[in-house]
């Protein structure tokens, strides 16, 4: 029996579609979040799904191929056309890439290829996990989910000048360095924030704790809130499209933030800590509720407290994908070692590595 062309046009067309949507997924990833850990997740997966085809005959799909007379190329929805941001255009390839999937699946029956088709199905469970993974590790507001973000405060800074730890973190990858000191007068403020700013690589973002108005003077990328701090809603009427993230301790606090267009939550404290004296502790559980709803979840995360090589792991199992650390940095005597380390860590989930060891 001849199977019918139209099949192999289905599956070719459909297998492109498939590669298509994983690319833009991984160019996303890498280009748009610098997210090394999902962008080789993803080109791995379009490796593999490259090997599930196996069996199908290419020379067959090849000339089954005929894109000028395919009468869905003329066929466009005004939807196709509007995308409101680079999460949108994620959430549009991850559905192109399932559809596609299931396409390729009842395709490949009809070829007589079972075995193909039981491949793809087991990719397609493996991509809604993805996708979730994908849509998690994008930023709903127009922050990027930072993997560790470093609490600047100088009396921590046992064993280095201040400036020194900053970079030494940023050169060993610190997506940010939040410059966070309560106690200093606003012209020293001032000039540390400008300082940083200048040292930093530009990779690095630079926050401001609780200071609007040097974060804009001094050309830093946002500003943190506490919640007793200045609101939000009047802390934008300053800033305007700087980043500006919010502290949070418990669900109300972080659907709060999320409705006020908050670019990222703290999340926190996450374990006892002598930096800063809470009465209550959140706790990972906190995390996990945070990262169960799909409002606070699409939001940026920075889990935060008592954060080091030792308590790290359990953050990781919850689904970590971004921390505030301050005294196991800012007290190291190589605060790099410590950042790559602390990275490995909470990349090792994602990687399928088991997380760093203690040095
Ligand atoms: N907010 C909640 S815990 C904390 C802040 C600022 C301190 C975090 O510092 P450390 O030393 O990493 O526990």
């Amino acid at each position: 029996m001849t199977e019918p062309i139209g099949l192999y046009r289905m599956i070719d067309a459909n297998a492109n579609r498939v590669r298509e949507a994983l690319r833009v997924l991984e160019d996303i990833a890498r280009f748009a979040f610098d997210d090394g850990p999902l962008s080789r997740e993803l080109k791995e997966f379009r490796h593999e799904f490259q090997g599930s085809l196996t069996g199908l005959d290419s020379a067959r799909l090849l000339a089954a191929r005929d894109t000028s007379g395919d009468v869905g190329t003329k066929i466009a929805t005004d939807r196709e056309m509007v995308r409101a941001d680079t999460r949108a255009i994620a959430g549009a390839a991850c559905g192109r890439l399932t559809e596609a999937m299931r396409s390729l699946e009842e395709a490949a029956k009809g070829v007589g290829a079972p075995d193909v088709s039981v491949r793809i199905e087991s990719l397609r469970y493996r991509a809604y996990e993805l996708e979730r993974r994908v849509m998690l590790a994008l930023p709903a507001g127009k922050g990027r989910q930072w993997g560790l973000c470093v609490l600047l405060t100088e009396s921590l800074c046992t064993h280095l000048p201040w400036l020194e730890v900053a970079c030494q973190a940023a050169a060993a990858g610190a997506a940010c360095i939040q410059l966070r000191e309560p106690e200093l007068g606003d012209r020293e403020l001032l000039s540390r924030a400008e300082r940083l700013r200048e040292a930093l690589p530009r990779a690095c973002d630079l926050i401001v704790n609780n200071r609007p108005d040097i974060a804009v003077l001094s050309g830093a990328q946002g500003v943190h809130l506490g919640q007793t701090d200045t609101p939000l809603e009047r802390v934008r009427e300053v800033v305007g499209s700087l980043l500006v993230g919010v502290s949070t301790s418990c669900m109300e606090e972080a659907r709060r933030a999320a409705l006020g267009g908050a670019d990222y939550c703290g999340v926190g404290p996450m374990f006892a800590t002598a930096t800063k004296r809470k009465d209550r502790i959140a706790g990972p559980e906190y995390l996990r509720e945070y990262l169960r709803e799909p409002a606070t979840a699409s939001r940026p995360h920075l889990a935060i407290g008592g954060i080091n090589l030792e308590t790290i792991g359990e953050l990781v199992q919850a689904g970590c994908r971004g921390i505030a650390v301050s005294s196991a940095v800012c007290g190291a005597r190589k605060p790099g070692d410590v950042c790559r380390a602390l990275m490995e860590s909470l990349n090792s989930v994602t990687e399928g590595r088991p997380p760093a060891r203690i040095p």
